[in-house]
């Protein structure tokens, strides 16, 4: 489709949402279309990680829930500084399913006050399009750019959202696409002119998948299916790999493969 044949760079000049026109800029200007998942217990692991790997990614994907030694001032703020010197955003992927009135305070308050410094973050289409405008209101008072994924589709095995449930869920990220800027997905969703930023979990090179229902495909499978960031964890942080190195390794083959299709 068209859009998938543009340039990051010339959809930054034209992407309805501010959050997604710095994401593409920075993946432009960086080189890179790599999102790593923290999926880590402990605050050291993350923070050595989001440093080390800072200059390969154009976004950390976090659970911030599943850090032991969880505190706003002992994992946000060096991550957020870390953010800023190495240029990657911070994707929370919280995942969050409620009624609209309650994804507001879980996204704005509590423990984790996500919508203070995660520059994206997620939600389930399941409860309607009220999840986006509770989401929506609870940036009322951030300055910064903040942007949504609607989980389209999922890469384990057995997912629900397939087929409608998809298509519905496309239909409620067009209402609002300076906020709602694309979806968790395993292939290009949207028509030809709309511009979703489509990001790909379930990426391996040398996995098929783990014993607990999730499944990998190559880098090149999934950007000439039309995804724009590939999502790789394990890929590059399991036990016995070279994080540095597998980083790499996955940023030059996710370069590639998109420079592949933009030709
Ligand atoms: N994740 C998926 N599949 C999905 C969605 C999210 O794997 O469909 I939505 C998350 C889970 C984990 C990361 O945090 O992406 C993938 O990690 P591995 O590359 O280690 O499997």
């Amino acid at each position: 489709s068209a859009i998938t044949l543009k340039t990051y760079e010339d959809r930054a000049r034209t992407h309805p949402s501010p959050l997604a026109r710095r994401l593409l800029k920075i993946m432009t200007d960086k080189q890179t279309n790599l999102c790593v998942s923290l999926d880590v217990q402990t605050k050291t692991e993350l923070l050595h990680l989001a440093d080390t790997l800072g200059p390969y990614v154009c976004v950390f994907k976090t659970h911030v829930d599943t850090v032991e030694d969880f505190t706003y001032e002992s994992v946000i703020v060096p991550l957020v500084e870390l953010s800023k010197r190495h240029n990657f955003l911070i994707f929370e992927d919280r995942k969050f399913a409620d009624i609209g009135s309650t994804v507001k305070s879980q996204y704005a308050s509590g423990i984790f006050k996500i919508a203070q410094w995660a520059h994206i973050t997620n939600a389930h289409a399941l409860p309607g399009p009220g999840i986006i405008d509770g989401l929506f209101a609870g940036t009322k008072d951030i300055s910064e750019e903040r942007g949504l994924l609607l989980l389209a589709e999922m890469s384990s095995a057995g997912s629900l959202a397939t087929g409608d449930y998809t298509d519905k869920t496309v239909d409620i990220a067009r209402k609002n696409m300076f906020f709602t800027f694309g979806f968790i997905a395993q292939s290009r969703l949207g028509n030809d002119n709309e511009d979703f930023i489509i990001m790909t979990p379930g990426v391996g090179l040398d996995d098929k998948g783990d014993s607990l229902g999730q499944q990998y495909r190559t880098v090149d499978d999934v950007v000439s299916s039309g995804s724009d960031i590939i999502i790789v964890g394990r890929g590059i942080f399991a036990k016995g790999r070279d994080p540095i190195a597998e980083s790499k390794r996955y940023r030059d083959a996710g370069w590639k493969a998109y420079t592949a299709r933009v030709k």
